[in-house]
């Protein structure tokens, strides 16, 4: 028997006995969140999403225009500040990468998504939540959670309707996020009636904040909202338990995370906190994302804490629309990356609207009890 082998020079196929085989195609797929730092326990948990998706892909085996693709991540630590996510975004750029999920934070996504605009480079966020995000009018920038005037505005009406509070106190870190989740909930706060005793702010790497505490104490609290997130929030929970404040303790998707119990180092009560994941599930669906969970778990060793299933949706959604458009090539999927809709994930389904903000986005309402998560509600 004759053997023949022939290479085809410059393109992607071999020719062995009379079959062709098609070559891996590599398709970079860009992730960035702060790995270090105070929240590197969420970047983390962002980028072990990307890589659940990345590596599911990659055994299941996808085909891009007749061709056979391997996806290669090229995970970035911005550290959550903006000069490292710009870094960061430039880096992946000039890597050429085909997609970036991420970033984290508003305040770094925010100004990176000009960069990869610039670039012509879809980005999508799992959970940056500020709404500026998708409002500077740029076709390749989406998210796949709801924004702060959702959270902010949820949260604001619950702790006046269903807490009842009467004198609420806010916080702040002066972050995109933190600022602009706790103004949307002073709005709404004040939109149902209710009304905030005192606003006060710190930074997102204080540790102490007796001070800002002490001030807000002598104006007796019932609520007292955070903006910010859990590394921020944990020591403050434990420096109110020390002052003897025995208020409610809300904040928004920053501080809703697995790890806040630990944070706070035993110090929160049955009850005390409400905080809201931009996004949820209810029904039938949420066995899909309980079943996420559980393969995270094994797979990683750990536990979800916040945004891991979004990333891992937004890997997802951003391979499927390449696959519908027989191309990674940016400028050939961005269009139907833009009309997803329908999406069924682990999260819920996706579609995006005109600025790339998901459709009919829920949020789902928490508590701790004993040390866990307790889910209140999914709301749209
Ligand atoms: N959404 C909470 C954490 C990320 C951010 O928006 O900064």
């Amino acid at each position: 028997m004759q053997f023949k082998l022939n290479l085809i020079v410059g393109a992607t196929a071999l020719v062995l006995g009379g079959s062709v085989y098609a070559q891996d195609m590599v398709v970079k797929i860009g992730h960035v969140a702060p790995t270090s730092g105070g929240i590197a326990h969420l970047g983390k948990d962002n980028e072990m999403g990307a890589r659940m998706a990345i590596d599911e892909l990659n055994a299941k085996g996808v085909t891009i225009g007749g061709k056979k693709v391997k996806f290669e991540l090229l995970a970035e630590d911005d550290a959550a500040d903006p000069k490292q996510g710009t870094a960061a975004a430039q880096k992946l750029v000039d890597s050429k990468v085909s997609g970036v999920v991420g970033h984290l934070n508003s305040g770094t996504s925010i100004p990176a998504s000009k960069i990869y605009s610039d670039a012509g480079i879809p980005q999508i966020s799992p959970s940056a939540t500020n709404p500026k995000f998708t409002r500077n009018g740029y076709k390749t920038t989406f998210r796949v959670v709801a924004d702060d005037v959702h959270l902010g505005g949820t949260l604001g009406r619950y702790a006046v309707k269903d807490l009842k509070g009467k004198s609420i106190a806010v916080i702040d870190d002066r972050t995109a996020y933190g600022q602009g989740v706790a103004d949307e909930f002073e709005k709404a706060v004040k939109a149902s009636g209710g009304a905030t005793v005192g606003r006060e702010f710190t930074n997102d790497k204080a540790t102490d904040f007796t001070a800002i505490l002490t001030s807000l104490k002598a104006k007796k609290p019932d609520v007292v909202f955070f903006g910010g997130m859990d590394a921020v929030a944990g020591p403050m929970l434990r420096q109110m338990k020390q002052l003897g404040i025995e208020a409610k303790f809300m904040g928004g998707d920053g501080i809703c995370s697995g790890e806040l119990p630990k944070l706070a180092a035993g110090t929160m009560g049955d009850g005390q906190v409400v905080c809201a994941e931009a996004g949820g599930v209810d029904g039938a669906a949420k066995k899909g994302l309980e079943d996420f969970k559980v393969a995270f778990k094994k797979k990683f060793n750990a536990d979800v804490q916040i945004y891991a299933p979004y990333v891992y949706d937004a890997v997802n959604v951003m391979v499927a629309a390449m696959v519908k458009a027989g191309s990674a090539e940016p400028a050939k999927y961005l269009p139907v990356l833009a009309k997803t809709d329908g999406y069924k994930g682990v999260t819920g389904t996706i579609g995006f609207d005109a600025k790339g903000d998901i459709k009919n986005g829920a949020l789902t309402l928490y508590t701790y009890k004993g040390g866990q998560r307790e889910q209140i509600a999914v709301v749209r």
